[in-house]
Parts: structure tokens; sequence; C-alpha cells
């Protein structure tokens, strides 16, 4: 009864009038009602302030619902591209990903799509784009133990640290050939570089306090691996609060069914993680506004 008597008086607090609700809840009804007559996830200038760059207008996919089509605003001077761990280690012969034996044909599929959006960024765009590399230290001081050791396993002998027979120098160690970035998509002055020594980069590198600092609040996600290191700094990009877009053929797994999983997981609850697109939405959107 007592139970009951609380529950109904938290249910009359959560039908107050308009007026006495909180700043936010106000703001998401009404952002609420332009994305039911829009289909679109406007630039909350309300939080950030007034367009500083180029509105762009980007088609969303199964958002949101699997079948729907919506679109998201950015805003050109807040956003940051991301490609993630575009390394030879990740996607080149006799490295990390080839020694353990996955199909490298997975992980490098996504060279080209990332290859033609820097193409579209650098021209002119206000657009800031962040590489990030994974790497350990040549000592493995800042390395789990379980990870060297499973990477041992997994490896048949040869793990992080080791050289590889016939391989460029000692996988995922900062410093050597095979952990930079490949030369495709390696970076031009102007574009940051973050090094990291976890899958995630919220926690074991600076890419936080860069974006803060640069004023991002929306990010366009690439890379690989899409179930491993994408997976993890979209989650932990989203939990932060930034707008997170994943281009879906600018990422690649080392096995496709957990690259489409992958790719179902974001798209779920409306959008759990963010939003997904591809290469050739996002090019529109950024054609059309510069
Ligand atoms: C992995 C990554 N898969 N960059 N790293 O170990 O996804």
């Amino acid at each position: 009864m007592k139970k009951a008597n609380s529950l109904k008086s938290r249910k009359s607090s959560n039908d107050m009038p308009s007026g006495v609700r909180n700043e936010i809840a106000n703001r998401v009804q009404r952002d609420y009602e332009v994305f039911n007559e829009s289909h679109t996830f406007k630039f909350p200038t309300w939080l950030y302030g007034p367009i500083k760059g180029k509105l762009l207008t980007v088609e969303v996919e199964d958002c949101p619902r699997f079948g729907d089509k919506a679109f998201v605003e950015f805003d050109s001077a807040r956003t940051a591209f991301i490609s993630v761990d575009m390394q030879v280690d990740f996607c080149g012969p006799k490295g990390y990903v080839d020694v353990m034996g996955y199909d490298l044909g997975l992980t490098s599929a996504p060279i080209k799509p990332i290859m033609y959006v820097l193409e579209t960024i650098r021209k002119g765009t206000d657009i800031k784009v962040v590489h990030t590399r994974e790497g350990h230290l040549p000592d493995l001081s800042d390395a789990p133990y379980n990870k060297i050791l499973r990477s041992k396993i997994i490896g048949n002998g040869v793990g992080i640290g080791d050289t590889p027979k016939g391989g460029m120098g000692r996988l995922l160690i900062r410093g050597e050939k095979n952990w930079d970035i490949i030369d495709d998509v390696y970076p031009i002055p102007g574009e940051y570089i973050i090094d990291k020594a976890g899958k995630g980069a919220f926690g074991q590198s600076n890419l936080p306090l860069i974006l803060r600092n640069l004023g991002i609040t929306h990010l366009i996600i690439t890379g690989i691996t899409t179930d491993v290191c994408v997976h993890t700094i979209m989650r932990e990009a989203n939990d932060n609060g930034y707008w997170c877009l994943l281009l879906k053929d600018g990422t690649g797994a080392t096995d496709y069914d957990n690259y489409q999983a992958a790719i179902k997981q974001i798209k779920m609850q409306g959008g759990v993680f963010g939003w997904v697109s591809d290469s050739r939405r996002f090019v529109k959107a950024v054609k059309s506004a510069f």
C-alpha cells in the first residue's frame, strides 16, 4: 500500500506543467518535436553557441529504428574526423594482426574510403583531423602483462614486443616501422597524432584534452578495428557527451561477423553509441557545405 502511494506521487511529479520542468527537459521536448517533423538532430546552438564554421547535414541509416533514415547536423568548426589505428600492425603484412593469422583484406578494406574522406576534408575545410596509434614503450612498462601473454599465445610464440620473422620491427612498440600509420592515410602537418597504450583513448592518452582544447563537440569516426579500438573509443566518447558518427565503410574488423555486429550494436536503442553513415554520404554533406 505504502509502495503504491509513493509510486503514485512520483508519477504526479512527472506530470508537472512544462513551466516548472527544468531547462533540459524543455529543450528535449522541443528538439523531440523538431525531430518528429524534420527527422533531423539539429545542432544544439543553445548548448554550444552559434555555428562557427559551416553547417553540415549528414544522412544516417537505421535511425531511430532499423529501416528509418534520419539526418544529423554538424558544425564543421566543432567537428573532428578520427582515424583510429591505421597502422601497419593492424592492416599490413607481418604486423600484429597478420601474425595473429587474421584476414588483412578485412582490416585494409577501409583504407580507400578513409583516403577519400581525408582528401575532401583537406581541401580547405575547418574540420580537425585526429589520428590515433596503439602502441607500447620499448620496455613494455605500459603494457598490461595479460595483454602481452595473450598476444604471445595467439601469435604462436610471437607477441607484443617480439619481431616476427621477416617483419619490420617489434610488434606494437612505439617507434617501430610496423607501429606507425600506413603511408596511404599518413597525417599531414596540422593534423593531430594521439599515441595510446590501450584500446580506448580516453583513459590512456591525451585525446580528451585535445578535443576539449579544440572545442570539439562532434566526432566522425573511422579506422580499425571496428569491434575493438573503434568501438571502445566511440563508447568512451559517447559517454563523455560527444555526438559520434561512424562511417561504416571507413572501418573494418578481424572478423566480418564481428564487424556487422559492431555496426548493429551502435544502431540499437535509437543510436545507443551514436550514428552510422558512410563515406559517400559524409563527403556529399561536406561538399554541399563548402
Ligand atoms: C586491436 C585495435 N584490435 N586497434 N586493436 O587489438 O582495434
